[in-house]
């Protein structure tokens, strides 16, 4: 589980958002109903940051069941803004929802497209009855987006699309990025 009990807010009468600092990979629920969101990259086979250590911590079976994703074009198992589901083996959580963020200084639609990573993964979510989604702060390392544009867009996409998920959790890794996630919270979610 993620190392503190972290900020919570409501996202409407039935959704609850919490705000957790920590290893997404140890993150989950109950193991049946519960799915981590992996930051990947297109071609979904593993990569750096968030992606390597899930693919390490759910062992080389993640990355076989990612290969078995078919291919929408050479290369492209998943576009971005869009998302694809595996289990997740030796992961604590059930299910890995797989995503791929904008790059902040490549996307000329950058919001756009990281606001359709959220909500199809809140898609794939409900698709799959997964009641209990977590996610890391996509795009925020390797793909270089501001934290504070980010979450504005997390929150915001989450507010609007989280109907039929019980809750949605953010588990962040640092002190800094967690502290500009609760404010935004508390801007976005006044209770
Ligand atoms: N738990 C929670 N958050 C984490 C963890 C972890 N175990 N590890 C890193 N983070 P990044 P991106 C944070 O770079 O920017 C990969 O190579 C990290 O500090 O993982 O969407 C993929 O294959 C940051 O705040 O994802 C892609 O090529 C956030 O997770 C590319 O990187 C996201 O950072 C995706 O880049």
């Amino acid at each position: 589980m993620a190392s503190n009990c972290g900020a919570h807010f409501n996202l409407s009468s039935t959704s609850v958002l919490k705000i957790l600092k920590g290893d997404i990979t140890r993150w989950f629920i109950d193991g049946s109903s519960d799915a981590i969101v992996n930051p990947a990259n297109e071609r979904m086979l593993g990569g750096g940051g968030a992606d390597g250590a899930i693919h390490r911590a759910a062992g080389p079976e993640l990355r076989t069941a990612c290969f078995e994703v078919p291919e929408v074009r050479p290369g492209v198992r998943c576009p971005v803004g869009e998302a694809k589901i595996t289990r997740g083996f030796k992961l604590p959580a059930s299910h890995v929802i797989h995503t791929v963020g904008p790059v902040y200084d490549k996307s000329s639609n950058v919001a756009a497209l990281l606001s359709n990573a959220y909500r199809n993964s809140l898609r794939v979510a409900r698709e799959n009855n997964i009641q209990y989604v977590a996610f890391p702060a996509i795009s925020c390392g390797v793909f270089g987006y501001p934290f504070d544009e980010a979450a504005t867009v997390a929150i915001s996409t989450i507010k609007e699309h989280c109907n039929d998920i019980k809750e949605v959790h953010f588990v962040l890794f640092a002190d800094d990025i967690y502290n500009v996630w609760v404010e935004k919270a508390e801007e976005l979610l006044p209770n």
